[in-house]
């Protein structure tokens, strides 16, 4: 080994005897901080804790493309991801500031509490923070910042050394400046563990009454029995499903139902204390609805396919259940509203959601006699957590960004001049009634399938306009006319088949609807944004 060699050693193994137990520090101040945090918000309000807030902060701040392409990568994995990136970015902080500690003690803890009351500020400043959202992220700031401090006095502090060729005389007694001092390893590991041993007993508290809270919100969900519905769903026709294997099944069960929205943490309301207040431009009589109230209510079930805005050709967030819910037209009459057509002041109505999101909706569309929702029930059961418990509105026809508030609790109304709901601020539109649409189910693109007569089937949909025609073609070929599934109502979606002699080779389908007016679905391919995806499906397979 040469004396290089050797020199470069000893600073590794220095930097390595300060670096270790920094990091560490650092790691175990931020797992400190994030228990104290979260044992806080389990006992104020789940949502208050800072990797929840920082993550809707981000989810309300990210720009429309970033987001529409974080739903079409990760799908409805992209809120997970978001929580990991925002632990592997608390990682980064923690180790870097634990690393600064062994220089600059005071200056890192300090560091500690900036983050959190970045945590704090993001906690504070969320549409439905409590009084007391801040206080979780700050009192994790001030333990992280604490525990940092405290460990960061245990180990040897990296000192200036000399210049080389410094000729500063040193008094005999001083040690040599090369030297770390003495760094008293037992009494760091023993702190160490003793943090991390209380951490993580902090963390099994707070998730035990997450736990306990979210089980008893389900047991109060499971008593629920709701009314038998004074106008029942008439029953699919036979033949709305025409068995295809590998086609959408004509009614979605609550599991497989598509659910997209901004919320981190599912909000699990409480029934009992639930309300729903109806106030605003032209209410005469403003209303606070009780759940019980509503159940009292005339209550009508009916099929209606919901559909995502951001839906791509093709994709999957389309879904077709049996909604029980009170019809909201007969609530807003009784609260004195009038739509426009017949002199009412207010053309918008925005629903507010216990998570603070806001949803406008055209008030002549709720009125105009279609079954527009406040919906207590899917597929028979109370709404799933997932899906709005205890109620959400649901308006055939149109998209769910301006009509399905879940977690509905207030409903004003207003007009499209005076508000901006929240997508609408995101540049989407304001009215958004759902585009004609069609999507091949099966084959599945890029299949390999064996010659011979293979079934191509999937479904379309015209919400509350109806499917009147499915046409698919291959290669650019003539267009075929599909065999249509009896249909349900104007307000489901509606399967289609076609038996396609395929012959060997890579071949192209594509398929179009025509909806009852006549009109042709647009082959223009079109995003999302503003108002839904436009365009044909197609899928390329494979014949042998
Ligand atoms: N409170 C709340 N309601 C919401 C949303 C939301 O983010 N928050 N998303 C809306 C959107 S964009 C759609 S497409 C539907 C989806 O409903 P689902 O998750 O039950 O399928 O809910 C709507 N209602
Ligand atoms: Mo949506």
């Amino acid at each position: 080994m040469s004396g290089n060699e050797a020199q470069r050693t000893t600073r590794w193994r220095a930097a390595a005897r300060v670096g270790i137990p920094g990091a560490l520090s650092g790691l175990l101040a931020a797992g400190a901080a994030l228990a104290v945090a979260e044992l806080s918000a389990s006992l104020i309000r789940r949502e208050a804790g800072p990797v929840t807030a920082l993550g809707g902060a981000v989810i309300d701040r990210t720009p429309a493309p970033v987001k529409d392409w974080a739903i079409r990568t990760f799908g409805t994995n992209d809120k997970l991801v978001l929580r990991l990136g925002i632990l592997a970015l608390l990682v980064l902080f923690a180790i870097a500031l634990g690393l600064a500690a062994a220089r600059f003690r005071r200056t890192a803890a300090l560091g500690v509490l900036l983050v959190g009351a970045v945590g704090a500020v993001a906690a504070a400043g969320r549409p439905d923070a409590g009084r007391f959202d801040a206080v979780p992220s700050l009192l994790g700031a001030v333990t992280g910042a604490a525990v940092l401090h405290f460990l960061a006095g245990l180990f040897p502090a990296i000192r200036r050394r000399p210049a080389p060729d410094a000729q500063e005389p040193s008094p005999p007694t001083a040690p040599p400046p090369d030297v770390p001092p003495a760094f008293d390893r037992r009494a760091f590991v023993l702190a160490a563990t003793s943090v991390a041993a209380v951490s993580a007993a902090s963390g099994v508290l707070a998730t035990r009454i997450n736990q306990a809270g979210s089980s008893q919100a389900a047991a109060a969900r499971d008593a629920i029995r709701l009314p038998a519905p004074a106008s029942p769903v008439t029953p699919s026709p036979r033949g709305a499903d025409l068995g295809v294997e590998g086609i959408t099944p004509h009614l979605t069960s609550n599991t497989d139902f598509y659910r997209v929205d901004t919320a981190l943490t599912v909000p699990r309301v409480n029934a009992r204390s639930w309300r729903l207040r109806i106030h605003g431009a032209g209410v005469t009589r403003p209303l606070t609805l009780s759940y019980d109230d509503l159940l009292r209510r005339e209550l009508i079930e009916r099929h209606i396919t919901l559909t995502c805005v951001s839906n791509q050709v093709g994709g999957p967030y389309a879904g077709n259940a049996r909604w029980i819910g009170v019809p909201l037209a007969d609530v807003l009459r009784d609260a004195g509203v009038r739509p426009p057509s017949e002199g009412g002041p207010a053309d918008q109505l925005v629903a507010r959601s216990v998570d603070g999101m806001t949803l406008g909706t055209p008030v002549e569309a709720v009125m105009d006699g279609r079954d527009a929702l406040l919906a207590v029930g899917m597929n028979g059961e109370p709404l799933p957590f997932d899906h709005g418990f205890p109620v959400r509105m649901l308006v055939p026809g149109l998209y769910g960004y301006v009509s399905a508030c879940k977690w509905i609790e207030d409903i004003e109304l207003t007009t499209f001049a005076d508000f901006d709901a929240y997508w609408v601020r995101r540049d989407w539109a304001a009215q958004a009634p759902i585009r004609t649409q069609s999507r091949i189910d099966t084959p599945r693109g890029f299949a390999d399938i064996p010659a011979g007569t293979v079934p191509v089937a999937g479904v379309a949909w015209a919400q509350h306009t109806g499917i009147d025609r499915v046409e698919v073609r291959v290669d650019d070929g003539p267009w075929q006319e599909t065999e249509l599934a009896a249909e349900d109502t104007v307000d489901t979606w509606r399967q289609w088949r076609w038996d396609w002699p395929a012959q060997p080779g890579r071949h192209r389908i594509e398929v179009r609807a025509t909806d009852r007016t006549g009109e042709i679905q647009t082959s223009e391919r079109s995003d999302p944004i503003p108002g839904g995806a436009t365009g044909w499906h197609s899928v390329v397979v494979e014949v042998a």
